[in-house]
């Protein structure tokens, strides 16, 4: 079984999403998410101008091997660029192997663990009673977790909150990214009485995150997840820049709000302190930037060593695709905690034929075999790329902040 082609596909059915798609001499098709938001094309020439040259002729049952192959042979290794490439490459084959076999990719991942993946939604608005309903909203929906996220009063912008109930906020059409002013005096004094209002009024019975997005110092951190303890959340997330893994130590030994943290990260390098040293609860490395299922496999085990549960990041810049790669290991891992899950824009689904579906607070997996995402590339064609920036944030003083 032999790769024949190799093609990279840049689509935009509302958000930008870049796949990878390989073609096998026996006929097999399989399909990668290569989607890095913001950064989308650097992904797609590191594929079409370094990768796909190699994969001519390749076997393509030779995972691991091709994953090593990629990793060690650009010498250069790591970084969301490289990761993101191999990560295609990756699925692409583990979606022809479970098509060669006629099985669908969990099951040759061991088989699955569960009977579906509990997911959490994003539930958003202008203010605190916007937000309480946005939270009633999913749970009415069936969800069982809800991400919490308002507006801060006195800020203009504030990450993650759409101009609508819960809808999901969009990337800027655009060149130069827009820029939004942060204050955290505001946000650790509004956070705690959000939280407050939202066990108020709806109770203990489901499980409440946040996203800090990396806006904090440690000893913020410490203090917001300190104020947070009586409500009990499931998460909370990024409180601090990620790359500092030692920063955890403090923030650890000021609060038991379980922590989640890995979004951003591309290899188990990234996390080999937080989860060594047991100073995260969560670990969110996708299959999509993290070198794939392949390596994503290996990041998870290692966590399950040291009693640290996944919370793969799913937000809506990762393809279905890479969404359903995410769920084929989320159902055969031992230590699953909680899938992010903020569905796509309405005309994905004219580009994606989606194998999972949703029902009571779960995502379930196709049995068809393979990753079980097929792509319809006539539709694929009629979106083509439109840049797109990611926002950028700045102090009150003008002084660059992280977004
Ligand atoms: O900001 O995926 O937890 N989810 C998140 C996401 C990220 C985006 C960045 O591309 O933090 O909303
Ligand atoms: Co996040």
């Amino acid at each position: 079984m032999r790769i024949v082609d190799a093609e990279v596909v840049v689509t935009s059915p509302g958000r930008n999403y870049v796949l990878l798609k390989l073609t096998t001499s026996d006929g097999h098709t399989g399909w990668g998410d290569a989607t890095l938001n913001g950064r989308e094309l650097a992904v797609a020439a590191y594929l079409s101008e370094h990768v796909l040259p190699l994969l001519d002729g390749r076997d393509a049952s030779r995972i691991t091997d091709t994953w090593g192959f990629l990793y060690r042979g650009a010498y250069w290794r790591r970084g969301p660029v490289t990761m993101t490439a191999i990560s295609a490459v990756d699925q692409a084959l583990w979606d022809i192997k479970g098509k060669a076999a006629g099985l669908p990719v969990y099951e040759l991942l061991g088989g699955r663990c569960r009977d579906g993946v509990t997911v959490y939604g994003h539930a958003s608005g202008a203010g605190i009673e916007e937000t309480v309903a946005g939270v009633q909203d999913f749970l009415d929906r069936g969800y069982r977790a809800v991400r919490a996220q308002s507006r801060i009063p006195g800020l203009v912008a504030t990450y993650g909150i759409g101009t609508g109930v819960s809808e999901v906020y969009e990337p800027a059409v655009g060149a130069v990214p827009m820029e939004e002013i942060w204050e955290t005096g505001p946000y650790l004094d509004f956070v705690p009485r959000m939280m407050a209002r939202i066990r108020a009024e709806l109770g203990y019975g489901f499980d409440v995150l946040h996203d800090a997005h990396h806006r904090l110092t440690p000893i913020q951190a410490a203090t917001l997840g300190r104020s947070l303890e009586p409500y009990r959340l499931f998460w909370l997330e990024d409180p601090t820049p990620a790359e500092d893994q030692s920063a955890f130590r403090v923030i650890r030994s000021h609060t038991i709000t379980p922590l989640a943290v890995g979004e951003v990260f591309n290899s188990v390098w990234d996390c080999q302190q937080l989860i060594g040293e047991r100073l995260i609860d969560y670990v969110r490395t996708s299959v999509t930037h993290a070198g794939g299922i392949t390596h994503v496999r290996r990041i998870f085990d290692f966590a399950d060593l040291h009693g640290v549960q996944t919370g793969a990041h799913g937000a809506g810049d990762l393809s279905p695709v890479g969404i359903a790669a995410n769920l084929h290991v989320d159902m055969a891992i031992p230590n699953f905690g909680i899938q992010e899950y903020m569905g796509h824009v309405e005309p994905t689904a004219r580009v994606f034929d989606v194998g999972y579906h949703y029902s009571e607070g779960m995502l379930h997996v196709s049995d068809r075999p393979g990753l079980g995402v097929d792509v319809n590339e006539d539709a694929a064609r009629a979106y083509p790329y439109v840049p797109r920036q990611l926002p950028v944030v700045r102090l009150r003083d003008g002084s660059m902040h992280n977004w």
